[in-house]
């Protein structure tokens, strides 16, 4: 890439965390060589890189490794030119931290057992209905409570251009689509949630999106097989018990 700097990614399918690193250099214009990490088996660049977590994603720009997605997303942001992911702002920035930090904690693609597994987002949220709307991640994300505050009517969260709200919730997209698949719920429903709904279309048709979000039918095909392997392990405990 430009200017001698070596960018790799260690990530792993199907990681949203790695997913929104893959947006984020994707609306920067980096080219970054991407190394597929075996979660199961992790390789000794991935354990040195990232001792603490030891998990993914982990960028190394120029041989000094970086990690924890939103961290990486900030270094990206101030470490190349190109298209800001953060407005100078303080208050806008601070605004959108909010909502970053928002999203993590309450949408989550969550694993949980249940006579099988299952792969899908939920609303990490145990708030009451405070507004006759749902309450909790209904009122402020489900919304349009986030959008309202970070666009001020613009297209996306960052205004004109996409920003670090985007980059976040976006890298949800595929998940809500499998989610949507898997369990016949819609995540965000037009009729509910126009704004967002109207969002995810816009995002999901920008050039960088369509080239990074994963397949749909990919993670369809990944919880369903996690499902088999899940249920036959379940039989042969049965059997054994
Ligand atoms: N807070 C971290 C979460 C990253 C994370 O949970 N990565 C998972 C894959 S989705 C991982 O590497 N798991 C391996 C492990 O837990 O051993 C971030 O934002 O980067």
């Amino acid at each position: 890439m430009a200017g001698g700097d070596e960018l790799k990614l260690l990530g792993a399918f199907p990681s949203a965390y790695v997913t929104r690193v893959e947006l984020a250099l994707g609306f920067k214009g980096l080219s970054y060589e991407y190394v597929k990490e075996d979660l199961a088996n992790k390789s000794e660049l991935l354990l040195s890189s990232n001792p603490v977590h030891k998990k993914v994603p982990v960028l190394i720009h120029n041989g000094k490794p970086i990690s924890e997605s939103q961290v990486i997303l900030e270094y990206i942001d101030e470490a190349f030119t190109g298209a800001s992911l953060l407005t100078r702002d303080p208050y806008e920035r601070a605004v959108a931290r909010f909502w970053v930090a928002y999203i993590d904690d309450k949408l989550k693609v969550t694993i949980f057992w249940n006579g099988g597994v299952h792969y899908i987002m939920v609303p990490n949220d145990t708030r009451k209905d405070e507004g006759g709307e749902g309450g909790g991640v209904e009122a402020d994300v489900r919304g349009g409570r986030a959008l309202k505050d970070s666009s001020k009517g613009k297209p996306f969260f960052g205004g004109d251009t996409v920003g670090l709200v985007d980059i976040t919730l976006g890298s949800l997209i595929a998940w809500m689509k499998a989610t949507e698949v898997l369990t016949g719920a819609k995540i965000f429903d037009p009729a509910k949630t126009p704004l967002l709904a109207a969002w995810t279309e816009r995002f999901a048709e920008l050039d960088t999106t369509k080239k990074v979000l994963p397949d749909v039918a990919g993670y369809v095909e990944y919880v369903n097989k996690r499902r088999q392997t899940q249920a036959a392990t379940a039989a042969v405990v049965a059997s054994n018990s």
